[in-house]
Parts: C-alpha cells; structure tokens; sequence
C-alpha cells in the first residue's frame, strides 16, 4: 500500500492498543447481545479452559486458551471465565488459587480489565456462584469445576452466529493482526540470517523464537522449517538438529503472537542464484496478484481458482509441465503441484472459524468440486483477514500416483528430477480486504524493516 489510508507503518507496541480495544469489547458485547437474542439465550457462561495434566502426571501440556474467551480478554489465565448478560458489565471470574508451588496469577490490572467487574474465586467449582440461577445460559467452553448450572454447552445455534461475526476484525484485531505480522517479519529475517550463515533447521526456529522473545508454546502454530526436500512435506514437522550437507532451500511457514492472535507466514529462499530462486521469485509475483484481489464483495473461491491458473502459467514458463493454462487445471496438472488450498480466515485461530458458512444461521457454502481443502469458500467483507499462500511443489506420493494418467503425460519429468532436492515453493502473505484496495500486512512489516 502507498495511498494515503497507508496506516502507521511500523506498528505500535500492545500497550497503544488501549485506545482501540474500548471499541473492540462494545462490539463484541453487541455482537453477543445480538446472537444470543437470535437464539433464545439470556447469557453465556464463557470459561478460559483449564491446565490439561498429563495422563497420571502432576504436570501440565501448555495452556491454550479458549478462543472465544480470548475474544473478549487479551491476557488470560487459566480457570476464570466471563459471565456475561445483556445490558450488564460483564465480569470476569478469576481464579486466584491459594498455591505455594506456583507463582498465582496477578489480579488484572492491565488496561483491559476495568471493561469487567472482576469476582476473585480460589476455587474452579466457584465459578457457580457467579451464574444466576433462573436465566438460559450457554456455556461456551469447558469449566475446569463442575459444569451443573453453567448453561448449555456449546449451542450449535449460537456457536455459528458468534463464529460468523469473527471473519471481520474490529479495528483492535487489525492493531493486533499488523503487529503481530510485524514480529513475524522480524523473526523470519533472524531465521533466513541463521539458514544463510550454516545453521540446522532447530537453530533457525531457535533464532525466529529468540528475535521476538517467544517461548515456542507462545507461538501461534508450530514453526515449519524445511531444508531441502524437507520442503515437499506441506506440514514438515521435524526440526534436524544437524544441518545436512546439501541444503540448497529453506522453506520457513511460521507466524508470531500478538494478544491471541497471530501472524502466519510463509517465504522461501534458494541459497544460490539459481533455476530454482527464478521459481520462487514467480511464484512470489503470482502471490502479489493474487494478494491485490482481496477485495470487499470477491467470492474467495474465485481467488482459489485463480491461484490455479497462476500455478499453470508457472508450470508452463519453466516447462516442467506443457499444454495451455486451461488444459493443465482442467486435466488436474496443477492439483498435482498445488495441492492445498489458497488460504483461509486468519484471527485468533490460525484456520479461523466459519471459513465455509453460509450465514450466521449455519448451514455450509460448499467448495469448488475437485478442491477438498479449501478452507474459506465465503465472500469476502471489509475486514475480513485471509492468508494467500500459493506453493508449488515436488511431492513424491503424488507425482507417483500422477505417472501414467493423462496429467503424468503432460509432466516433464526429466525438469522435476532436476527440482526435486529443492522441495517446494510457498509464499504466504496476511492480507485485508479493504474497500480502497487490498492491505498486505506482511508486505508492509517486510517494508517496514527495509526491502
Ligand atoms: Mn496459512
């Protein structure tokens, strides 16, 4: 973006985020009003979650928090909850448990909280004293006490008019989005900087997570960091901690935080100026095409479908498959080479809710036939935040099953043994619909840095 709308370019630390979140929680609060009206509920029971322990263990997996009270509470801890009626403050039930082995939760101070009336409990089970008797509850989440009396659990009804409201951010979620692509950016150059100067792929997640001073657990998804062929294995789960000697490309698919929500992004490097660096550097154009269509009023799975033809196109140039754009899609060439989808809501889930509703009543917009993973098929809004992550890459098991088929003649395969060692490709961007013009917020952090 270079218009005059152009936001701050260098975000504001979580602190200057004071001044959008009073608007944030009145939308919210609306938004629940509105909901739980629509579904005949007088208040919603809306529980953090608990410490899960391991199994016959005194210790515990990572706190993560549920999404639908973080919408409401930036900062959370586990075993409180949010009570909230209509038309009345909502309080926030915090467990402040009498605990010597652990350091307890401090009371909220922190700008979000006087927006609640806070009821300190020292047990989960007396989360039931603040849920009037009488009213239809809802229960949104799981209650680390007994759950008699905190409502209905998980109204599919009301699940889908709240999930429906998520896809458009507030302008505190945007706030939060921008800075959180910030801290990505910065961490990603840390990760490339150790690729680039002989690091393993566990040295380079080591760097991304010291940048930004994240604990991994703080992260929004577990980093993908491919070396090589590791690059074909689209969720690469392994971190090696010896770097292998030959590591012609790095692929790194990692996001950072920001008060619950989180950057996703995804950038490939080629160690040398070579065949495979021109590859990514036309899947990066094609990632900036498709980026700009991000528009209020685009049927997403259009967006999909032109990745498609981009992916064609590329195929085409570098003749690793032939035939013409149209012929490649249509006989499922480019599934063979693309075969996810071309993103997906972004918030305070990484695959953001209700990608595929139809309304905020439920019911399900379906995919385009022949694209199974698609994960958002909705029209976008203003608002709206989307990954756009084009890939193409050099997958056994499916080029295997491609050899053979009428899409396995039109592959050159003498050009994709050459790109195999290479892994793939994938540039993924975290981008806004807006009226004026599409907001790339991964482009802007990236600039914001410099180059
Ligand atoms: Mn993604």
């Amino acid at each position: 973006m270079s218009n005059a709308e152009t936001p701050t370019r260098i975000p504001p630390p979580e602190s200057a985020l004071e001044g959008l979140y009073a608007a944030h929680f009145a939308t919210v609060a609306d938004r629940y009003t509105a909901a739980l009206a629509a579904t005949g509920f007088d208040g919603a029971v809306i529980p953090a979650g608990g410490l899960r322990m391991l199994f016959r263990d005194d210790h515990s997996y990572p706190f993560k928090p549920n999404p639908q009270f973080r919408l409401w509470v930036p900062e959370p801890a586990p075993d409180c909850a949010v009570v909230f009626e209509p038309g009345k403050r909502p309080v926030l039930v915090f467990h402040q448990a009498v605990d010597y082995w652990h350091a307890p939760p401090e009371l909220p101070s922190a700008w979000w909280a006087r927006h609640f009336d806070v009821a300190v409990i020292r047990e989960p089970a007396e989360l039931t004293q603040h849920v009037r008797k009488g009213p239809r509850w809802a229960l949104l989440g799981e209650p680390c006490g007994p759950a008699e009396g905190l409502g209905e659990p998980d109204p599919a009804a009301l699940i889908a008019a709240l999930d429906w409201h998520r896809a458009a951010k507030t302008p505190y979620e945007l706030g939060c989005l921008r800075r959180a692509s910030f801290l990505g950016a910065i961490a990603h150059r840390a990760a490339e900087s150790a690729y680039r100067t002989g690091a393993s792929e566990y040295d380079a997640h080591i760097a991304f997570c010291h940048a930004i001073k994240s604990r991994e657990e703080e992260l929004p998804y577990n980093n993908i960091i491919a070396y090589g062929r590791h690059g074909a294995v689209l969720h690469y789960q392994h971190l090696d901690r010896v770097r292998p000697a030959s590591a012609p490309s790095f692929l790194i698919d990692a996001g950072a935080p920001c008060l619950g929500y989180g950057s996703d992004i995804t950038r490939t490097w080629s160690a040398a100026q070579d065949e495979f660096a021109q590859l990514v550097a036309a899947v990066d154009a094609a990632e900036r095409r498709l980026a700009a269509q991000v528009l209020p009023g685009v049927d997403y799975a259009d967006i999909h479908l032109a990745a498609h033809r981009e992916i064609a196109a590329i195929l085409s140039d570098f003749r690793i498959a032939s035939g013409s754009v149209e012929a490649l899609v249509e006989t499922g060439v480019t599934r063979v080479f693309f075969p996810h989808g071309i993103g997906h809501l972004l918030g305070l889930q990484v695959h953001d809710v209700a990608g595929l509703a139809a309304g905020p009543a439920g019911g399900e917009r379906p995919r385009p036939p022949g694209h199974p993973y698609l994960r958002l098929t909705r029209r976008l809004e203003e608002s709206f935040v989307v990954t756009i992550e084009p890939g193409l890459y050099f997958i056994d098991p499916l080029l295997e099953a491609a050899r053979g088929t009428a899409a396995g003649t039109a592959i050159d395969w003498a050009r994709v043994d050459a790109f195999r060692p290479f892994g793939g490709v994938r540039i993924e961007d975290n981008v806004v619909a807006r009226q004026g013009g599409a907001e790339n917020l991964t482009r802007d952090a990236f600039a914001a840095l410099g180059g």
